[in-house]
């Protein structure tokens, strides 16, 4: 089976999926495109012209991170997801939550303001409280072996590291085992090896593009 995943470098819907095939030792192409101006071929394959899509054997694509992922793990050995159907359902809805982390953190990266950085900043906390709250012992979240829920969420805090520390995004004192869940995830080879060499050059220049609350207190890097 040929699997091209379809990729913008900054994107951490696609990185999830990249996690997932490098996980289960899935060999694939990726393909990047320029999400500012999509080439005309990208418009025809995908359906909703968002990132990531998946095309199987040349014709078939996939759309949505989180089925893309099922889909790899379903056609790979092993499995990610808890056998057991209720813990199943329960590690898709946080999932799916981990969509809506990953926007609160967009909405603070192009915060406009000290104001609706705060304001932004007290959604995010709220959000990340509720994890926190039915985080277990670890070191990931399901305990002792790595699943689709890690994937989903390591994107997240491969971010959160790059911010200065000052900022308070993910203040280990308010949240001890999303902190430690995160530094075993970024210290995973497949986390670490899922977004291109540059990553944290483009990432810091993407928001220093759009200006702002973050953009201001990210470093000058020369590239
Ligand atoms: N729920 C989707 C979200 C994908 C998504 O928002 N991708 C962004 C890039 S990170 C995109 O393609 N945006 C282009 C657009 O919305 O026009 C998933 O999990 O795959």
């Amino acid at each position: 089976m040929h699997l091209e995943l379809i990729s913008f470098k900054l994107c951490p819907f696609v990185q999830r999926s990249v996690i997932t095939l490098l996980h289960k030792k899935a060999p694939f192409d990726i393909s990047y495109i320029d999400l500012s101006e999509p080439p005309a071929w990208f418009f025809k394959i995908s359906p909703f012209r968002r990132v990531p899509v998946l095309r199987v054997d040349d014709k078939t694509v996939l759309f949505e991170s989180a089925i893309i992922n099922e889909f790899i793990d379903d056609v790979t050995a092993g499995s990610l997801m808890p056998a057991d159907p209720l813990q199943k359902a329960q590690n898709r809805g946080w999932i799916q939550f981990g969509e809506q982390c990953l926007v609160d953190q967009y909405h603070l990266s192009t915060a406009e303001n000290g104001k609706s950085w705060e304001e932004s900043l007290a959604k995010a906390h709220h959000n990340l409280a509720k994890i926190e709250g039915m985080l277990g012992e670890g070191p990931y979240f399901n305990g002792e072996s790595f699943s689709l829920v890690d994937a989903a969420f390591a994107p997240l805090f491969m971010r959160y590291a790059l911010w200065p520390r000052t900022l308070g995004a993910l203040p280990s004192e308010e949240f001890p085992r999303l902190v430690s869940w995160s530094k075993t995830l970024l210290g995973l080879p497949e986390v670490q090896q899922s977004v291109v060499d540059d990553f944290h050059l483009l990432y810091a220049e993407h928001i220093r593009e759009h200006g702002g609350y973050l953009a201001n207190a990210f470093p000058v890097n020369s590239r």
